[in-house]
């Protein structure tokens, strides 16, 4: 099932039947550790209607902080080590990759970050850009992951590899996150097949990668108790879960490029940078 913020309130789809869930709060939504059965009885009771998504989508996302977690991949451990080669950072990427303790960052506060179809940024005083195409837990305040969405880490190699404590600068700025389109709730977990696919268009397509979320190190019950061991979330979080997909070094995202984030069950994110 697919739950979509809109400016009318929350839609719901499922078996391509839409339902608007009226009277019900987006936070106490992502809240619900039964969720899925929640949207379940309302498909029994309530019809389904044909037209209720018509583009004006929001990120599904209300009060909930979102977080992030590094190095998770193979790929992102070498790109980390390449860029930061000069800074003698190379060391920490390959040894927080090897660790029993994950990286895990402040990524953005709700208000900060682009919805679907909304521009995301690159620093002004950056100088090299990338998206980063992340599969994102949607987790409820006592911990359950109810959901999934996708999550745009927006990342600048350059203030990143000149010093890795320069990290929160390279990673929060306003619109440096993108969550959306919609939350796919599901009571299974997804199969280690899971592919993601970022895109990026300059006109033409200038960019195709694709990962799958068996190539990340972690499971994702370990990252959310690593998150949850001191830091309560009364209204839930949002967890992006790393990046498998790093463009070459001599890439860099430039104004107005489209970048399409596509992943299987939840669906494609696609943000112009502006
Ligand atoms: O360690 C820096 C950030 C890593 C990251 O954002 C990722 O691997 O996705
Ligand atoms: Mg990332």
């Amino acid at each position: 099932m697919k739950l979509y913020k809109t400016s009318r309130g929350a839609v719901m789809v499922h078996d391509s039947q839409q339902y608007l869930l009226q009277g019900h709060d987006w936070d106490a939504l992502v809240n619900d550790d039964d969720l899925y059965n929640t949207l379940k009885k309302v498909t029994e009771n309530q019809a389904g209607k044909g037209s209720l998504l018509n583009g004006d989508l929001l990120a599904p996302i209300g009060n909930q902080e979102i977080w992030a977690a590094g190095v998770t991949y193979f790929r992102s451990k070498v790109g980390r080590q390449e860029e930061s080669k000069s800074s003698g950072g190379g060391d920490f990427y390959a040894r927080v990759y090897e660790a029993e303790r994950p990286e895990l960052f402040f990524k953005s506060a709700p208000f900060r970050a682009a919805g679907p179809g909304q521009g995301v940024r690159i620093r002004e005083d950056s100088t090299w850009d990338v998206p980063e195409p992340e599969l994102t837990l949607v987790i409820t305040k006592s911990g359950k992951i109810i959901g999934y969405t996708i999550g745009n880490d927006m990342s600048s190699r350059s203030i990143e590899g000149e010093n890795p404590l320069y990290l929160p600068q390279a990673k929060c700025y306003d619109r440096s996150a993108a969550v959306g389109p919609c939350i796919f709730v599901t009571d299974k977990p997804l199969p280690d097949e899971t592919s993601i696919t970022l895109e990026i268009y300059r006109g033409e397509k200038v960019f195709e990668g694709k990962t799958a979320i068996k190539q990340i190190r972690r499971s994702f019950r370990e990252l959310v108790a690593y998150l949850y061991r001191e830091m309560t979330f009364p209204n839930g979080c949002f967890l992006m879960t790393g990046t498998g997909i790093v463009p070459p070094n001599d890439f860099t995202l430039r104004k107005n490029d489209e970048i399409r984030i596509t992943i299987d069950p939840i669906g494609t994110l696609t943000n112009t940078v502006e």
